[in-house]
């Protein structure tokens, strides 16, 4: 039996329809990749402080790329830790930080990432000692910073120096060796969103340190995004 050539047209169209669509969708699926973001914004009354809880790892221990160094943040609602390094802020709002750190540290290559700026008075705690800035060449040096240079934010976290330290995130503070580093900053009063990141060339394994989870929102780069609350 043949088939009439309408029907014939008919058919091939469907057939290219759904292929396009399934193209289409694969495409979207892939390019759509992207971490969870965490919400401070919804629900925030004017005035009010936002508490922002995060951690950074020596390495993520699970997942894709369970060798790289993450930054993780604590959802305010759940209380769960979130493999991600997207969140909501309200705008012209006050924002604490609090970073605990359970990485290893080393000397800076450029010092000036040592210096803490941008945050209220200038300062950060460092297990509840107040500083301006971190000597790389003493202590445990520095793990990580957290940056956000079009803000003019810029803090250094301190290394841990015990060889026990914690493989697969999250990590407890009960559990693992860690410092707690606190500051404050207030959010622009323009919504948009601030790109921030770590200016430790912590990609272990890569070009000068600089590849790899350096270079991937979800580990060590992030957006800060200021919206209206
Ligand atoms: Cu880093």
């Amino acid at each position: 039996m043949r088939m009439a050539r309408s029907t014939r047209i008919a058919l091939v169209a469907v057939v290219l329809g759904i292929a396009t669509g399934l193209i289409v969708f694969v495409g979207m699926a892939y390019v759509r990749t992207s971490p969870p973001t965490v919400d401070f914004a919804t629900g925030h009354r004017a005035g009010q402080a936002v508490n922002v809880h995060m951690q950074t790892v020596g390495t993520y221990g699970k997942g894709t790329h369970p060798t790289w160094v993450s930054y993780l943040i604590q959802d305010p609602k759940t209380g769960r830790w979130v493999h991600t390094t997207l969140l909501d802020v309200p705008a012209d709002t006050r924002v604490n930080f609090t970073i605990y750190q359970f990485d290893s540290g080393s000397p800076l290559r450029n010092q000036q990432v040592g210096l803490v700026q941008g945050t209220i008075g200038g300062k950060m705690s460092v297990n509840g000692k107040s500083l301006r800035l971190l000597n790389s060449y003493s202590n445990a040096g520095v793990a990580h910073t957290f940056s956000i240079p079009t803000l003019g934010v810029n803090v250094p976290l301190l290394g841990v120096s015990s060889p026990n330290l914690c493989g697969v995130a999250p990590c407890s503070t009960a559990r693992w060796p860690h410092n707690v580093v606190r500051f404050s900053f207030v959010t622009p009063k323009a919504v948009g969103q601030y790109a921030w990141q770590c200016f430790v060339p912590c990609g272990a394994g890569w070009l000068y340190g600089n590849g790899g989870p350096m270079q991937t929102i979800g580990y060590m780069d992030g957006l800060l995004k200021v919206v209206q609350a």
